[in-house]
């Protein structure tokens, strides 16, 4: 038979119309987006779609499983975006396994573990692929993600090394000179940059176990040594850390170093020498220590001025606030971080407590207990802002008093916390001015108009986070909070916080500072108050006056440790 090519059919087209074909094809190609389309709207568990659909967004998610965490590192925005639906179904009732993702246990914890181990079963991948493979291809994965920052990729990246073949040193000596000019630092104050940088760069080397830290600290406190450098080895309360000529404030009398300043460098020192293993540092706090001991004391007191020269106080001003305050929070500090086996702080501590309960510290008519200032046996009966550490300070060295002392000072502490806070409550802004009177009917306020003012100081706070751990009176923490929200209300500004001029008044003043101590101190310690006690725990960690946490020295672990390296080593 010959078939013969008619008029508007083709030859392949099963003998179709050319219009019949097209409305065929619409037809079947309509039927197949149809199916597939249809693959979408399925639930979850048809199997089909998984064919279709990749292998990450289909592998069956299980609790704590590697390959969810392996994911949600890798990509983690398409696991949040895959974790919604996953939740509005489990909150229709979906599968056990779905259900128990949302109520995940803290990673790490035993219910953790626990809840993994039988699922991790259920993932052939981690059964199949060796720890090293595992590893190579997690290594392969961090090194290509584009948005994980790697500093040996960066380094890699330079064209040139930062530091020069030399540190930059120029050739010729004209330059030279004058790039020496430009590094002169001028004056800096011995304290402050010990309780600031030397104690902030320690703390930062013992979290972290940053080998910089360690030697910016070391750099820094041998730039410290020669304001020793005197006749007594009192050093000299500001230094030049270019030259290492010391000289005494101009205002301090008579050419005298100060005891808050002098007697704050136990903690960091004794630190410099265990990471240096160079004896220096502890040498030169002890010395200071041995002066303070042999010279005779008025009435057991420290008075706050001394002759770096001849070793003699210079006048008779007692002060468990300013120039004084922190020499006594390091001896009782020094006794903690030495793991208590420093005698000699110990002794030092509950000595000129006992002086200054016996000389300073008062009740006033309606029954606040305060500290008074002592001024060649005349008590002046103002207690500064800086005073109230001491409630903190007496917290923390009640237990190891003697037997009979301990809920006394315990109480005693509890007393003058109270204090601070009543001259705070006591405001219109509930926050405490910077020196507060107990005479001319005054009673926990400041009655002169140069005392009013708020600089964002954090003693006050570091009491109560100190008596909250002692006692957990929830009263502690109460306070803590009028305290964040008479900061929120009168200091917030828009680029920060800043101090107030005058507690009393509503219609406030800034000053337009935020010290440095608002962070490193008063938002630490409020901080604190609101963790939990594990949060660096008493046991382990003393806060310098600074609030820089420093370990404490266990030195017969740290003996042991090092003797089981080396045993291991040889
Ligand atoms: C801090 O710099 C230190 O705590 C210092 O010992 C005295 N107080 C200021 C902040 O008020």
């Amino acid at each position: 038979m010959v078939f013969r090519k008619l008029p508007g059919v083709s030859a392949s087209g099963m003998g179709l119309r050319l219009s019949q074909k097209f409305v065929f094809l619409l037809f079947l190609s309509g039927l197949v987006t149809l199916c597939f389309g249809a693959l979408f709207f399925l639930p979850d568990s048809v199997r089909l779609k998984r064919i279709f659909l990749s292998k990450t967004e289909t592998q069956p998610v299980t609790v704590g499983s590697g390959s969810e965490n392996d994911a949600r590192e890798a990509h983690p925005k398409r696991a949040k975006e895959q974790e919604r639906p996953r939740a509005v179904a489990s909150a229709k009732g979906e599968t056990s396994t779905k259900l128990k993702s949302l109520s995940r246990p803290p990673a790490g914890s035993h219910e953790a573990t626990a809840a993994r181990a039988p699922e991790d079963r259920t993932l052939p991948r981690s059964r199949t692929e060796s720890a090293s493979q595992r590893a190579t291809s997690a290594a392969r994965g961090a090194a290509a993600a584009p948005d994980t920052f790697s500093y040996r990729r960066f380094k890699g990246c330079l064209l040139k090394p930062p530091l020069g073949s030399d540190s930059g040193k120029p050739g010729d000596p004209a330059t030279t000179e004058r790039r020496e000019k430009v590094k002169e630092n001028g004056e800096a104050s011995l304290f402050e940059v010990n309780i600031r940088y030397v104690g902030g760069l320690l703390s930062a080397y013992y979290l972290t176990g940053e080998e910089l830290f360690k030697n910016k600290a070391l750099e820094l406190g041998e730039k410290l040594l020669p304001a020793f450098n005197t006749p007594t080895g009192i050093p000299r309360g500001v230094i030049n850390l270019g030259s290492g000529t010391s000289w005494s404030w101009g205002w301090a009398s008579a050419g005298s170093s100060i005891l808050a300043e002098f007697g704050t460098l136990h903690l960091e020192f004794i630190h410099l020498t265990e990471l240096s293993s160079n004896p220096i540092y502890t040498e030169k706090v002890m010395n200071i220590r041995k002066v303070l001991n042999k010279i005779e004391k008025p009435h057991g007191l420290y008075p706050n001025f001394l002759s770096p020269v001849s070793g003699n106080w210079v006048q008779h001003h007692v002060s468990i606030g300013g120039l004084g305050d922190s020499f006594y929070e390091y001896l009782i500090k020094s006794y903690l971080m030495s793991d208590k086996t420093d005698d000699d702080a110990k002794m030092m501590y509950y000595s000129a407590l006992e002086a200054i309960e016996a000389n300073l510290v008062q009740k006033s008519p309606s029954g606040l207990t305060y500290m008074a200032e002592w001024r060649g046996g005349i008590l002046d009966h103002k207690m500064g802002h800086l005073a109230c550490f001491s409630g903190g300070m007496i917290g923390i060295g009640a237990d190891d008093g003697a037997p009979d002392k301990r809920q006394h000072y315990l109480d005693l502490a509890a007393e003058i916390t109270h204090t601070c806070h009543e001259s705070y409550t006591r405001s219109a802004t509930k926050l405490g001015p910077e020196a507060f009177r107990f005479d001319a009917g005054a009673e926990a306020t400041a009655t002169r108009l140069s005392d009013r003012y708020y600089i964002l100081r954090p003693e006050v706070i570091e009491s109560y986070m100190y008596m909250w751990r002692l006692t957990h009176d929830p009263k502690y923490r109460e306070w803590g909070w009028e305290a964040v929200e008479a900061l929120e209300e009168h200091c917030r500004v828009e680029s920060g916080f800043s101090g107030i001029r005058d507690v009393y008044t509503m219609t406030v003043g800034h000053d337009n500072m935020q010290q440095s101590f608002f962070l490193s101190e008063t938002l630490k310690y409020l901080y604190l108050l609101f963790s939990d006690d594990d949060l660096l725990p008493l046991e382990d960690w003393v806060f310098n006056t600074e609030a820089h946490p420093l370990p404490v020295v266990r030195k017969s672990c740290l003996q042991d440790e090092a003797t089981q390296d080396k045993t291991l080593a040889e």
